[in-house]
């Protein structure tokens, strides 16, 4: 990691009752203390901060509600999903402090498998097309573009990169290695279908999800959808009267933050290896109305900050 980027740890905030156990880019991960004060082995409290990461880095601005927002989000998808896949959560009943933003959840044995699925062609599944014509082993149409729609979504799974690396593409036979034929079968069919199921539903509010990443854990013998679902932070949004393939298409929540980021007005240069510079209030104001209007297309619901 560079050394300009904040201490994800130290961003993570001092909860009674509760051990810090691991800080990703913009969440933050505890396990509840039981009555003897030692970490309990079957829940843990997932944190979203409002940390905003963008061009690989943390950015110092934090987006006000971002992560309120986002849980809230992922908290109605599970709904959505509930008849196609049990899910982690136990309880929305957590600290004040992190309240609306952290959720305990049931700790799950973790598949160790980014559980990928993608509906539109761009990114990483851009290139690989571009080399052969497959993505993910899987044998594309010809003459398909960024942004163009995939005949129906695929599975594209990826290693779990430690912390500040890339995820990198994993082929299907390795999946099956590490977890099992079955299993591996009942990912790739669950994270397929949870995009397509996603797709259905945002279409009618006129956003697109390009794709998406799910994580999945065991308890007992059923596949549990764990982690967050279908936020900006998990999936690519695309405002769906913009769609045109054959381009980069504009990111719904993280377009006014890149494009101010790249102009001259930032100063910033993306090649010289230093943080960015702090977000103006304009950038800042605009991008969390990004995230609050996603929240309220899909849901139909109003956001209310804590
Ligand atoms: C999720 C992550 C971070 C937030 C572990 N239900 C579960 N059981 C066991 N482990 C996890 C979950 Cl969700 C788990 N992550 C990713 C990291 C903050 C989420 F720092 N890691």
């Amino acid at each position: 990691m560079t050394s300009s980027q904040p201490d994800a740890a130290a961003a993570a905030v001092d909860l009674p009752g509760y051990a810090h156990v691991h800080s990703g880019k913009v969440r933050d991960l505890y396990a509840p203390l039981d009555a003897a004060g030692a970490p309990r082995d079957d829940q843990l409290l997932l944190v979203a901060s409002d940390r905003l990461s963008a061009f690989d880095f943390i950015l110092e601005t934090p987006i006000p509600d971002k992560g309120a927002v986002l849980t809230q989000l992922s908290l109605w998808w599970f709904e959505q999903l509930h008849d196609l896949v049990p899910n982690h959560v136990v309880s929305t009943d957590v600290p004040a402090q992190v309240a609306g933003r952290a959720v305990l959840v049931r700790r799950l044995e973790m598949l160790p498998v980014e559980c990928v699925a993608r509906a539109y062609l761009t990114g990483g599944g851009l290139r690989e097309y571009q080399a052969d014509g497959h993505v993910s082993g899987v044998r594309l149409p010809d003459g398909l573009v960024d942004g163009s729609r995939l005949p129906e979504p695929i599975f594209t799974p990826s290693t779990k990169a430690p912390v500040g690396e890339h995820d990198q593409p994993m082929p299907y036979a390795d999946v099956v290695a590490a977890v099992g034929e079955r299993t591996a079968q009942r990912a790739k069919d669950l994270t397929t279908r949870i995009l397509a199921r996603g797709n259905e539903i945002a279409a009618a509010r006129g956003i697109l999800i390009a794709d998406t990443k799910v994580e999945f854990g065991i308890d007992g013998d059923e596949l549990v959808l764990a982690d967050e679902v279908l936020t900006p932070d998990s999936s690519r949004f695309w405002p769906a009267d913009q769609w045109e393939p054959g381009h980069t298409q504009p990111s719904f929540d993280k377009e006014y933050v890149r494009e101010w980021l790249i102009s001259p007005a930032s100063g910033w240069d993306k090649a010289s290896g230093q943080a960015p510079p702090p977000l103006p209030d304009e950038v800042l104001e605009r991008t969390r109305a990004k995230y609050v209007e996603a929240y309220e297309r899909l849901t139909g619901r109003t956001f209310v900050a804590g």
